[in-house]
């Protein structure tokens, strides 16, 4: 989205922000919401910002996903406390506005917050080797050992259905109804496919809403680039995006984890020869988690393998539906992207299938 530079001052200017905004920078890696970095001099010294606008057509609640967001950043800040001199680069923290509140609401109805911007990190968008691979597990692990004695029911679950995957399917069969520019035509075989694994995809959501599969804090979007590490690698730091904190089962934590973590290659690769789910990273990447996990039901711990390929699912189901509907939900940069990113999610699922009893191995 497009929004000037004029405008964009007049909200950063809301923000309990001090010195005076030396640059604004556009940021276009999400998918959903807009974000801008901005860099601040005050008496000399510099402090940077991360500015978003939160997308109300996703997140219809957003006052409620920033309480989300605050209590479960205020929570994992009380328990790094004391033990790390860079808190600041192991948790988001929540910039308030200067009456205090969380969100800024422009003159427009859009709804902005602020981040102190977290520096001298980087992120990855595949993963390079089996140390990084048990780094990033380690860190997802790590995240949710953190937030396992987090009372669940304080947070708003503000996409209900998030990962329900009866539900993506009910959306699927809506837009091949939609079927904009009659898109159907353009599908190949990808259609078919995820109609025949329909009913494997059902498994982890029925067993939560049956009682199995305990309810938890999960934070619903644990792709790679989410984990921020420091400069040399050698250390996770950070998991950002916080959007879809939510209750749920932490299966969906480590199936986003797998799904891009173990990935030859990145979510928009169109070369779909390139596209294998490794062995190797896979087996170092669960490794990490494990270590770190210690808190799994042996249900849990038996779908783990599983999540992996089912929210890879839940990804193609979405992105096909979001092509049949004309492109309404992810952000595109090119024509037929989200058909590109089905077809991509579905070489990966087929990719698990294949090496299956390898994936499942030691388990
Ligand atoms: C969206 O915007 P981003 O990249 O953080 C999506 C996730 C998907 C992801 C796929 C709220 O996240 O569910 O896994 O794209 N977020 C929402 O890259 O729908
Ligand atoms: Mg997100």
């Amino acid at each position: 989205m497009d929004i000037p530079e004029s405008k964009l001052q007049n909200v950063i200017n809301n923000f309990a922000i001090e010195g005076s905004l030396t640059s604004i920078k556009v940021n276009k890696e999400g998918h959903i919401n807009s974000t801008f970095f901005t860099t601040f001099t005050n008496q000399g010294a510099v402090q940077k910002y991360t500015h978003q606008r939160i997308n109300t057509l996703v997140f219809k609640q957003p006052v409620e996903l920033m309480e989300n967001i605050s209590l479960v950043t205020s929570h994992i800040r009380s328990k790094l406390a004391g033990h790390y001199d860079n808190v600041e680069q192991r948790c988001l923290q929540v910039i308030p506005t200067r009456s205090g509140a969380n969100v800024y609401i422009d003159e427009d109805g859009g709804y902005w917050r602020t981040y102190q911007y977290i520096d001298h990190v980087k992120t990855f968008k595949t993963i390079a080797n089996a140390e990084q691979a048990y780094l990033l597990g380690e860190a997802i692990g790590n995240f949710q050992l953190q937030l396992s004695d987090f009372d669940g029911n304080l947070l708003h679950e503000t996409i209900p259905h998030f990962h329900d995957m009866r539900l993506r399917y009910k959306q699927l069969q809506d837009a091949i109804q939609v079927n904009h520019n009659n898109r159907i035509a353009m599908v190949g075989p990808e259609l078919e496919y995820l109609l025949d694994n329909k009913e494997r995809g059902f498994i982890l959501w029925d067993k939560m809403q049956d009682g199995s599969l305990p309810v938890r804090v999960t934070h619903n979007d644990t792709k790679i680039n989410n984990v921020l590490f420091t400069l040399d690698g050698k250390e996770a730091l950070c998991i950002i995006d916080l959007d879809t904190v939510m209750p749920g089962t932490i299966l969906f934590d480590t199936g986003d984890m797998i799904r891009t973590a173990t990935t030859t290659a990145e979510e928009d690769a169109t070369d779909l020869s390139t596209i294998q789910c490794d062995v190797q990273l896979h087996a170092s990447l669960l490794e990490g988690y494990f270590s770190k996990a210690d808190f799994l039901t042996p249900l849990e711990r038996s779908l783990v393998v599983e999540s992996g390929r089912n929210i890879t699912q839940i990804m193609a189901v979405r992105f096909l539906t979001d092509f049949l509907n004309g492109d309404r939900y992810y952000h595109i940069d090119r024509e037929n992207q989200n058909l590109e990113r089905a077809m991509n999610q579905i070489a990966l699922m087929q990719n698990m299938d294949w090496k299956w009893e390898m994936l499942t191995q030691k388990m």
